[in-house]
Formats: structure tokens, C-alpha cells, sequence
């Protein structure tokens, strides 16, 4: 496998690629270009400079993560096909700068979604949470204004200021979609994508919809197995592929993960792993945690033992950590839990690999 860290960029991210390069066990960054307006295609050049500073630090950029798909292809409007074609040229160019893979997401307006940023836990450190008790009853205006006051300058992906301006209209446009029509939309893009993917040799990788429940009345369509189970017939190709991101599909206890991974690995579907540990409440009440097992919900050790047992041999990333140390910085992607939970997975993985003989 590929060890990964989620990396914003020169301009973005106060988090050095040394600091990264310094991490035991990292092998290479995921990136993205945060320049480009979702729906345009995106440039080589940039991606190459990209390239050229990780591989400057000993470090492999062959993980994107993520381009966004434009709202008109989730709604399935006649404009969707120039987005179409836009997302076909960022992966050919995407390919030309040497990646592999490709994480997107298809969840209609919000990405993920949290109802505080920066919860404290019992030893001072904080985490993203989610209670749906805060969200009831509340529109998703009243909600980002909140997220908005408590996040310390950072802001959702999708919960930008701009963007709600648009809210109205976006729910508007959504009304009526249920679950079954924003599939029909995924499949006609997936259609059209995948087999260029294919040709350039990049694996999608649909990341689960976090948390995987409908919010505030939208559908969702990346929930469960069933639901995995619907996309990957879309089409044939491993290409057509999953993050699987456990801190999201974990958050309901009904996924079985490890089950998720034998399942999906033997089909070749696994295209980029997220490992990340979440304490369950109750349903749909829950907060991030340290990635060791005693800390949260998920068995960590089963999760690596599945990925051992399919060959895992994709990109694999922790996910978000907790703010601890003091630092400051992007909620959930700070240097140093994420750095903690890689060695952590490292850890489990030479394990297994000793216990379970050398892969
Ligand atoms: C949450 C994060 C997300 C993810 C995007 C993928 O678990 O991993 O920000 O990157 O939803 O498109
Ligand atoms: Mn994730």
C-alpha cells in the first residue's frame, strides 16, 4: 500500500511537505488544485509543479483528491454534458502529470458535513462532531451560519459564504430528486467517464457520503453496501471504483467494514483507502477520535487485517485527527494527529504483515 497525507498546497496549507517528508512510513501527498472553479478543466502545468515539489521531498503525488463534480451533472441538467467534457480533459490532464487516482464525491450541494468543528474532548483536544439533534428543525441557512461562527476562519467545502447565497435556488432545483434520479444521474457520468479513465489508467474512487443519511432533506446515494452494490454495476470497469472512508461509512454501526473491504477488494474496487476511528453515540450522534481502536467505535486492527487479506496495494490516507499540542489550523487536518494515526496504521500493518507472513 501507499501511505498518503492530504496536502492543501503551498498557498493553503501551513503544513510543509518536510514536515510531511518527516512523518515515519510516508510515502506520498494527495493533492488537488483549489484554483480552478468547480466544473472547469484542470491544467497540467500546475499539477506538474505539484509533482515536481513532492518528488523534491522523496514524496509520490499519483493521488488526487478531489476534482468536484458540477452541480449540473448531480441535477442532471442539459448543461451537464460541457462539464462532462470538462472532467473528461482534467483527467486526461491529470494523467499526463502521472496520476493514478482520482476521489470525487456525489453528494448534491453540502460535501461532508459536521455540526461542530472543534468539540473538546475530556484531555483538551478537539474534534469534528455531528449531532443530529442540532440540525433538526434547522434550515441549512441557520446551520451555516452557526458552522460559520464556530469554525475559527475555516470553512466546510461546500459551506463557503458565496455559495449559500445560492442555497435557495440550489434546493429549489433539487426538489423533487429523489434517490433513484440522482443515481440515473451518477451512471449517465460515470458512463462517460470511466471508460476514458480507464484509457489514461486513473481509478475513481467515490467517497462515501459523510455522514451517510439524507441532511436537511437532499438524497444520498453512497450509504452502504447496497448502495456500493448499485454503483458498481453502473459499470463494469475498475476503474468505477471506492474510497473506502471509514470514519464515514462507520458512522453508522450497521457497516460492517471489514466485511465492506473483502467484499469490494475481491471485485477490485478499492481505489483509495481512508482510515480514520469515530466514537458512536448513538445513531447519527458522533465525534472523530484518536485513530487507535480503544478510542472509537471501528476496530482498526480488523480494517488493516482486511485491507492485508485483499492485497491492498492502493493509496491509503489517515483521515482527519484531532486538534492536540496546541496547534491551530484547518479543523481535522492538522499536522500532528494525522501524523500520529499514519504511524499508528504502519504500525498495525507491519504487524500483520510479520504475523501473517511478508506480502
Ligand atoms: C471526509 C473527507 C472529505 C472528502 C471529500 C471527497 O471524510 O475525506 O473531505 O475529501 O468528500 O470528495
Ligand atoms: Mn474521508
Amino acid at each position: 500500500m501507499r501511505m498518503t497525507f492530504r496536502w492543501y498546497g503551498e498557498k493553503d496549507d501551513k503544513i510543509t511537505l518536510q514536515e510531511i517528508q518527516q512523518i515515519p512510513g510516508m510515502d506520498g501527498i494527495v493533492g488537488a488544485l483549489f484554483d480552478v472553479p468547480v466544473g472547469a478543466a484542470w491544467p497540467v502545468e500546475p499539477l506538474m509543479a505539484i509533482r515536481k515539489q513532492a518528488e523534491a521531498h522523496h514524496l509520490v503525488f499519483k493521488d488526487l483528491e478531489s476534482i468536484n463534480v458540477h452541480e449540473d451533472i448531480k441535477l442532471g441538467l442539459p448543461s451537464r454534458d460541457q462539464y462532462i467534457e470538462n472532467y473528461i480533459m482534467s483527467l486526461r490532464n491529470a494523467a499526463k502529470a502521472g496520476i493514478e487516482m482520482v476521489c470525487y464525491n456525489f453528494m448534491p450541494v453540502f460535501d461532508w458535513t459536521r455540526t461542530d468543528l472543534a468539540k473538546p474532548l475530556y484531555n483538551g483536544s478537539t474534534v469534528l462532531s455531528y449531532d443530529y439533534h442540532l440540525i433538526a428543525g434547522k434550515t441549512p441557512q441557520d446551520m451555516a451560519k452557526e458552522i460559520i461562527d464556530n469554525s475559527n476562519g475555516f470553512i466546510l467545502p461546500g459551506w463557503e459564504p458565496e455559495r449559500l447565497t445560492e442555497l435557495s435556488s440550489l434546493f429549489e432545483q433539487y426538489a423533487g430528486m429523489d434517490e433513484d434520479g440522482l443515481r440515473r444521474n451518477l451512471e449517465y457520468f460515470l458512463k462517460a467517464v470511466v471508460p476514458v479513465a480507464e484509457e489514461c489508467g486513473i481509478k475513481m474512487a467515490i467517497h462515501p457520503d459523510d455522514p451517510p443519511i439524507s441532511v436537511f432533506g437532499l438524497p444520498r446515494i453512497v450509504k452502504n453496501e447496497k448502495d456500493l452494490d448499485k454503483i458498481a454495476a453502473m459499470v463494469d470497469s475498475e476503474s468505477n471504483g471506492f474510497t473506502i472512508c471509514t470514519g464515514s461509512l462507520g458512522s453508522n454501526l450497521q457497516n460492517d467494514i471489514p466485511h465492506i473491504i473483502r467484499k469490494f477488494g475481491k471485485q477490485k474496487r478499492i481505489n483509495f483507502m481512508h482510515v480514520r476511528n469515530i466514537q458512536v453515540h448513538e445513531p447519527w450522534v458522533f465525534n472523530e477520535v484518536a485513530h487507535k481502536s480503544k478510542y472509537g467505535s471501528l476496530d482498526m486492527f480488523e480494517i488493516m487485517k482486511a485491507l492485508y487479506d485483499i492485497d491492498f496495494d492502493g493509496p491509503i490516507r489517515p483521515d482527519h485527527g484531532r486538534m492536540i499540542w496546541d496547534e491551530e489550523g484547518r479543523p481535522g487536518y492538522g499536522l500532528f494527529d494525522r501524523a500520529l494515526g499514519a504511524n499508528y496504521l504502519c504500525g498495525l500493518w507491519d504487524a500483520i504483515c510479520r504475523i501473517c507472513g511478508q506480502k
